[in-house]
């Protein structure tokens, strides 16, 4: 037992305790295989850790033996795909295997709990708390002038709905919101209720996530989603990782990376924080776990400004095209930009007219920085560009990734082998549920195929994204909300506005499986419906059903949960939509609600007939691997824009000055959370040990702001309304934390900082918040010596 005798990070002594207090010989026996998954280093002792904390050593050998095989469940972690063929024992990183305790806990917060706590009480709790409770057991309901949840039947949960639905004089004036951890099958039945009842308000986490990627792509090669394959990275000379940190968030993503390196490929980290994953990394599958004293995966560090990509794209574009001009044919493909592209002229002439001067203002990289990557571009014969969050939640992300996308088409560097775009997805299937159509403006060829297999009229008026939500919500356009997972007050921004928003509803009803603070910002009546988990066992119509996925590299696969579930009382997403569907259109309705609810094959069929793609889904989702959906740019070089060509967009250039006595402040996640639901209060990756209301801040920004290290402010962020106007809003209680970061941009973990984000701070044309760009000040604090760690984010409890 390798990993009982050695100490690494203390994370044994999970272990140890169990060893020590394992009472029957059977349990000994049990736990084996967590022995043997003990052997594979100490990030997987941490995620023991966790496990056993959560689900005790059966449940947790039984769970994380069963994670990411091929008759087990897909890791709702991240989007990163599996590795097709052999997969490894330990098909997981630590980070999902906490996700996985999180849910697979078996702590519960049944009736008596929300009896014992009001929701006043619960809102001055912290999120880290809320979290910890444990899995939700049965449907609740607050009452209208009640400060209590109590119990409901679920008949009588749907006809509260059924009946707020009814009663509103416009469909239009309901909003069905979307996390991304729901099923293909959930998804495609919650999207069908949604249209077949009459709107398409269709907010999801997409909106605050890749949402600029979608846009982006969609405009310049025709398809929202990312172009290469595992393969693909492991054959790129070139990947460069831009405004993504995949050691905490998709650690996966770092042994094919590894891979890639050992045959030969470069890797350049674009990033305004040396993040561990990419400056030191060791498998996190098989050896120290992700730090240590681990190799550094890439190969050239870019401490890039913040907001400064589409600089950077622009000035490499620019000395690229200099090469061109100097020694023609060796970095333009020509063939390629005849036959396929459209508008590369103007965009080269808009290029080089870009001042390299204002690109290391803006990038805050020396011009021989420049010079070195673009050197690093032309040596490539197969690049691959990586994004995640750093490049989608700025006002200028649509722009910036269509000038990523151009670095690559100028070099014909889309649908070869080793080469193309690479948007690293978040929620392990918010890909898969937009292609399910969720989305608020879905293409008419889909809508008519809904209306063609239902016999049903879809709406076709675009619907609300999640901003858009919330302003109808606020200004008393909207009156009933309902989300399918996620946590919708937490994760958007202005969490004030937020809150008030849902507040004003008649209605909201929350799927969930954990508590969080989206239940405590409840209309005037409140319905929580507790739903199975993906590691859930999903009994119905006699027989154990299966739901499917789609990874971040458009891979559909099954995922098959197998454990016990937290309360008998749970349903299935699936079956939470059907039962409503039945409520809200009575019997007879032309959608078969009963037969889908009862057989997730018969809900893949009806998927089959009406999403291309997904042809024979039934037969192909079963294979070991599952299946790729077609990716025209990806698969035959084919281009659907609207010219039928790729396209160069020819972009002003944006970026972010630092205004005078300010600071930039990016929101980010900690090493120790998932999205809103909080793990742990360190960050051990970034050395904090204890606390999350941290500033990352260069020393010299704490120097000249009259403060030191370790001093406790409050932020104030600002904005200026279109009349000129500066409204502020104040989180409080940050410690500074010197750190290595460019000089005025700083940095904080999200959820905590949401409140500091205007809800009117958006990117151009993708409506995605930019909540990797506000403007704020550090002020003294207004309370001091108020909680050190108090709740995630600040509430007044008495507004409730
Ligand atoms: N363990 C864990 N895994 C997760 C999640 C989680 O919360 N926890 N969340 C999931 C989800 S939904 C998503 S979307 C992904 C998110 O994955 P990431 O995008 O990696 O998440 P963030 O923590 O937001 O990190 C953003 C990164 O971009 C950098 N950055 C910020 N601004 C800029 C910029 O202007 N330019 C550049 N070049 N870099 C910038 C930051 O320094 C940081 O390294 O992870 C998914 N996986
Ligand atoms: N400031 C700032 N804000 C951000 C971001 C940022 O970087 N900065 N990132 C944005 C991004 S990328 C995203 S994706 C969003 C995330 O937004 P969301 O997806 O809305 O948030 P999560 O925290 O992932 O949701 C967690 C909750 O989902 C529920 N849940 C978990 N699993 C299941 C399940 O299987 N079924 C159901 N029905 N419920 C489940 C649990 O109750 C849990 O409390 O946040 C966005 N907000
Ligand atoms: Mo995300």
């Amino acid at each position: 037992m390798g990993c009982a005798r050695r100490p690494i990070d203390g994370y044994d002594t999970a272990y140890d305790r169990y060893q020590r207090s394992a009472r029957s010989r059977r349990e000994r026996h049990r736990s084996q295989r967590a022995q043997i998954l003990c052997r594979r280093g100490p990030a997987v002792l941490v995620s023991l850790r966790h496990g056993f904390e959560q689900m005790g050593p059966v449940r947790t050998a039984r769970t994380l033996t069963k994670l990411n095989q091929q008759h087990g469940f897909d890791c709702p972690g991240c989007a990163w795909p599996e590795t097709p063929g052999h997969r490894k024992l330990a098909e997981f990183c630590e980070n999902g295997a906490k996700a996985v305790a999180e849910e697979a806990t078996t702590r519960t917060v049944d009736p008596g709990f929300f009896a014992r706590h009001s929701v006043p009480e619960l809102l001055a709790r912290t999120d880290y708390w809320l979290g910890r409770q444990g899995r939700l057991t049965h449907p609740m309901i607050i009452r209208p002038g009640s400060l209590h949840y109590e119990p409901i039947d679920w008949d009588d949960a749907y006809a509260v709905i059924a009946e707020h639905l009814r009663a509103l004089p416009d469909p239009n004036e309901a909003i069905f919101y979307t996390s991304g951890r729901t099923s293909n099958e959930a998804a495609f039945l919650y999207q069908l209720m949604i249209r077949a009842f009459g709107t398409n308000n269709m907010p999801d986490c997409s909106n605050m996530c890749h949402e600029s990627s979608g846009t982006a792509l969609s405009e310049t090669i025709g398809i929202g989603k990312g172009s290469v394959s595992v393969t693909d990275l492991e054959h790129a000379d070139l990947i460069l990782i831009a405004g993504q940190n995949p050691g905490t968030n998709h650690p996966r993503m770092l042994s094919v990376l590894e891979k890639a390196k050992a045959r030969g490929a470069k890797v350049i980290a674009i990033n305004p924080l040396p993040e561990a994953g990419l400056l030191r990394f060791k498998d996190p599958q098989k050896a120290r776990g992700v730090l240590g004293e681990g190799v550094a995966i890439a190969d050239e560090f870019l401490q890039i400004r913040l907001g400064g990509d589409q600089a950077l794209f622009q000035g490499l574009a620019k000395l690229l095209l200099a090469v061109e001009d100097r020694a023609p044919g060796t970095v333009l493909d020509r063939d390629f930009l005849d036959r396929h592209c459209a508008g590369f002229e103007q965009w080269a002439t808009h290029i080089r007219a870009v001042d390299l001067d204002t690109v290391s203002t803006a990038t805050g990289l020396s011009r021989s920085q420049l010079e070195d990557t673009a050197a690093a571009l032309v040596a490539s014969r197969a690049t691959i560009i990586c994004w995640a969050m750093g490049l989608t939640q700025h006002p200028h992300a649509v722009a910036t990734i269509e000038d990523a996308v151009a670095l690559l088409l100028m070099r014909g560097m889309i649908g070869t082998r080793g080469a193309g775009v690479c948007p690293v997805r978040g929620h392990s299937n918010v890909q898969g549920d937009r292609t399910m159509g969720i989305w608020e403006k879905a293409p008419e060829s889909f809508l008519q195929a809904l209306d063609t297999e239902f016999g049903i009229r879809c709406p076709r008026q675009h619907g609300y994204d999640a901003v858009d939500a919330i302003r109808a919500m606020r200004d008393g356009r909207a009156s009933v909300f309902m989300a399918m997972g996620g946590n919708f007050l937490s994760a958007t921004p202005d969490t004030e506005v937020t809150a008030t928003a849902l507040r004003s509803c008649a209605l909201t009803v929350q799927v969930s499986t954990k508590l969080n603070r989206s239940h405590l910002a409840h209309g005037a009546t409140g319905i929580i419906l507790p739903t199975l988990g993906r590691t859930d066992k999903d009994i119905r119509g006699g027989r154990k059903q299966m739901v499917s996925v789609e990874d971040s590299m458009s891979v559909v696969h099954l995922s098959r949960g197998g454990l016990t579930p937290a309360s008998s009382h749970l349903r299935s997403e699936v079956a939470i939509v059907c039962e409503l569907a039945q409520h809200l259109f009575g019997s007879g309705h032309r959608v078969p609600w009963a037969r889908f609810a009862d057989d997730y094959d018969c809900i893949r069929d009806a998927i089959s007939r009406v999403i291309p793609g997904f042809e024979d889904f039934n037969t192909r989702v079963r294979r070991p691997d599952g299946f790729v959906l077609p990716h025209p740019p990806r698969d035959e070089r084919r281009f659907t824009t609207d010219t039928g060509k790729a396209t160069f967009v020819a972009n002003d250039l944006h970026w972010l000055p630092v205004p005078e006595g300010r600071l930039i402040l990016q929101t980010l996640r900690s090493h120790d959370q998932y999205n809103t639901t909080v793990y742990g209060l360190g960050d051990r990756y970034r050395g904090i040990k204890a606390g999350r209301r941290v500033l990352f801040i260069h020393p010299d920004d704490i120097e000249a702001s009259g403060y030191a290290p370790g001093d406790r402010v409050d932020l104030v962020s600002e904005w200026t309304r279109p009349d000129g106007t500066v409204e502020e809003r104040r989180a409080e209680d940050f410690r500074l934390v010197p750190y290595s970061t460019p000089m005025g941009n700083v940095a904080a973990y999200y959820p905590e900082t949401n409140p500091l984000v205007p809800l009117d701070h958006v990117a151009l044309k993708s409506n995605t918040p930019a909540s990797k760009a506000v403007t704020v000040r550090l002020v003294p604090r207004r309370a001091p010596g108020k909680r050190p760690d108090g709740p995630g984010i600040e509430l007044d409890p008495k507004s409730a």
